[in-house]
């Protein structure tokens, strides 16, 4: 009678329509670092695009003169929670790569640390991705990436890169740090990209 049973039983509640494959909602926001937190001088930052034409450079005044946006998304980490509707405040890659020239299709960000991780540009441009400067209405704290990181909500969120200082565009895929640690390529969330 489990048919009978199940409908007058406790409320089964609804799977968010939201929420992707194997994730679950959290409300708090846990902190992820594969090393110690590196302190950057918000003053001091600087962001740094390199392509095959040059080295490109904007401090933090003339990076946010090209328009700070205001964003709510939904951030998915591979270790399954998924934090929904969180306000973000960056400028879009759009904006930054609107001054630059390259031929290359794909990228490899650098963070204060030694961090790195992969993208294409078509993950990165269209709207997708930011230098995002406050979270939750506040300038991002140190532990969460500040004084700048990038944000990358439509892929898993280790491709988010904490304490960012610039990228190097490339003509081919290479994999990041935890892209030759296992983990996959690219990180779709929806499609479960976890490992590669
Ligand atoms: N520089 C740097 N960026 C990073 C990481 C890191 O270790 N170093 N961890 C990544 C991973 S695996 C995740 S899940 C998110 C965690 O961000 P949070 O600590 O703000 O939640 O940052 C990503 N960006
Ligand atoms: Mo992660």
């Amino acid at each position: 009678m489990s048919f009978i049973t199940r409908g007058f039983g406790g409320r089964r509640r609804e799977r968010d329509p939201r929420l992707p494959p194997g994730q679950s909602l959290v409300s708090d926001w846990p902190v992820l670092s594969a090393g110690p937190t590196p302190r950057v001088a918000p003053d001091a930052w600087e962001f740094a695009i390199g392509t095959e034409n040059g080295v490109h450079r904007w401090d933090r005044a003339e990076l946010q003169a090209l328009g700070m946006e205001d964003i709510v998304v939904d951030i998915h980490c591979v270790t399954h929670w998924t934090k929904l509707d969180m306000p973000w405040r960056g400028v879009s890659l759009d904006r930054i790569f609107a001054e630059v020239q390259t031929d290359h299709r794909f990228a490899m960000v650098h963070s204060f640390g030694g961090y790195t991780t992969n993208l294409a540009l078509d993950d990165l441009l269209g709207g997708k991705s930011w230098i995002a400067f406050e979270a939750d209405g506040e300038p991002l704290s140190a532990e969460h990436g500040g004084p700048a990181r990038l944000l990358v909500p439509h892929l898993y969120f280790w491709k988010s890169a904490k304490w960012v200082q610039g990228l190097i565009t490339m003509p081919h895929d290479k994999p990041g740090f935890w892209e030759q640690n296992g983990y996959h390529p690219r990180g779709d969330p929806w499609r479960e990209e976890r490992y590669g």
